[in-house]
């Protein structure tokens, strides 16, 4: 069988950054490699899984449920530098690191995922910081259980939850905090005080029109008020104002607010902004969309966040990724033609809420194409199920399937199910 034959050149493969990508796609190369082939470049000491982020602000888990230490990850066979990348070269097939060394290979994947740019907004990083100020963001761990604090704390006022103009990772969780703000509200008796905004710069609440349509009866039925195509210009901590700018007149608006969640601005990591030769205009990897290779040099491949493919960014995108990847890698270390190209799957399974009834996810499943369901049912219904393998599953698939390179998405599943959804629009 193919995917179980182990390749027997002798190659030096170095894999730059310890997220979910890095370490999946290093698990199974160092399984299909001769011991000693795979080095893993990282510096993080603490791996968290992110998608739990959510959850620790709605109280559904705890920081420490979602963080493992980085030294228990490293796949069996992968030698760990603790390093942090520098300088790229790649036409000299070598990077080089902060302590001044150069590591040689022969292949290399990019998975260095994005930053979290606090900083891209005026006031947002000084208020998100200060403990006293009600600005948060799940996307730190840290603030994670700020968010959750806060949200189980002020009494009234006004909560605004806003989605920036940059890609960003998850595009899907802004708005789950917004659901979730609303059902802890509810479950403190002090939601008829409360009234919830969502500022999007997107021109709709979801892109992909299924999902989109059943979020927009959550919206109603919740009472959250949508505002589109606005951009967060600045937060004043001090005085609670924040200043939206309409995309679609340059007019500028002010708000006032009691609680702030901000989808923050995120951009390429640093070291990939200053090497152009590897990346778009955007500082985002350029790759091929369907096989992952670098469109400037044959030798790397990217995935995960950190590449310019149009997918949404989640870990369930990475898991198919991680199956070409490992394919197309494979096939051009033997000289052979790419056997492999990536579909655009990704999946963001909408929290709506973690108490009582309205513990539910509509598990948003989808492609370039629209939907791409592996469930038997209507995936845009709010489901307890759902739910569950958000709570319970998914961490699951992460820690044992998605990072040890053994799981490679649903589109197994998918293939079973399919004549069962004939019938289903
Ligand atoms: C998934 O594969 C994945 O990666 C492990 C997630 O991240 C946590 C997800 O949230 C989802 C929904 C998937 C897709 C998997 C199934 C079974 C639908």
């Amino acid at each position: 069988m193919r995917s179980s034959r182990r390749l027997l050149a002798n190659c030096r493969l170095l894999v730059v950054g310890g997220g979910s990508s890095g370490l999946g796609i290093a698990s199974k190369m160092a399984r299909r490699l001769p011991k000693g082939s795979v080095t893993l470049i990282d510096s993080i000491q603490t791996h968290y899984y992110q998608p739990g982020f959510t959850l620790v602000s709605a109280g559904a888990m705890t920081l420490e449920q979602n963080r493992r230490k980085q030294k228990d990850l490293i796949p069996t066979g992968v030698k760990w530098l603790e390093q942090r990348v520098k300088a790229f070269q790649p036409q000299a097939n070598a990077v080089t690191t902060e302590d001044g060394s150069t590591i040689e290979y022969d292949y290399m994947v990019l998975c260095t995922g994005m930053e979290i740019r606090l900083d891209m907004v005026e006031g947002l990083a000084e208020s998100v910081k200060d403990e006293s100020c009600p600005v948060s963001t799940i996307y730190l761990p840290h603030f994670a259980e700020k968010t959750n604090r806060l949200l189980n704390t002020i009494e009234k006022g006004n909560f605004l939850f806003t989605f920036p103009s940059t890609p960003i990772k998850c595009a899907g969780a802004p708005q789950k905090v917004c659901y979730i703000a609303d059902d802890i509200l509810r479950t403190r008796g002090v939601r008829s005080a409360c009234s919830l905004h969502y500022y999007t710069t997107l021109p709709r609440i979801f892109g992909v029109e299924k999902y989109a349509n059943a979020l927009m009866k959550v919206v109603k039925e919740r009472d959250i008020n949508l505002h589109t195509r606005h951009a967060l210009k600045k937060v004043d901590g001090k005085n609670r104002i924040a200043t939206f700018e309409n995309l679609d007149n340059s007019s500028t608006v002010e708000a006032e607010f009691d609680f702030l969640h901000a989808g923050p601005p995120c951009s390429p990591v640093s070291v990939l902004r200053n090497t152009p030769s590897l990346t778009d205009a955007n500082g985002w990897v350029d790759v091929s969309c369907q096989t992952l290779q670098s469109t400037k040099f044959s030798n790397v491949f990217a995935l995960g966040d950190c590449t310019n493919t149009p997918n949404a960014k989640t870990a369930a995108a990475i898991s198919s990724q991680l199956k070409t990847v490992e394919k197309n890698l494979s096939d051009a270390i033997d000289g052979k033609p790419f056997s492999s190209q990536y579909d655009g799957y990704a999946s963001c399974p909408l929290v709506l809420g973690a108490s009582g009834k309205r513990a539910q996810v509509i598990l948003a499943e989808f492609g370039p194409n629209g939907p791409m369901e592996s469930f038997p049912f209507n995936q845009s219904k709010p489901s307890y199920f759902s739910f569950w393998l958000k709570r319970y599953f998914m961490p699951f698939l992460y820690w044992h399937g998605l990072i040890k390179g053994y799981w490679n998405g649903p589109s197994l599943f998918r293939r079973i199910v399919a004549p069962l959804k004939k019938n289903q629009k």
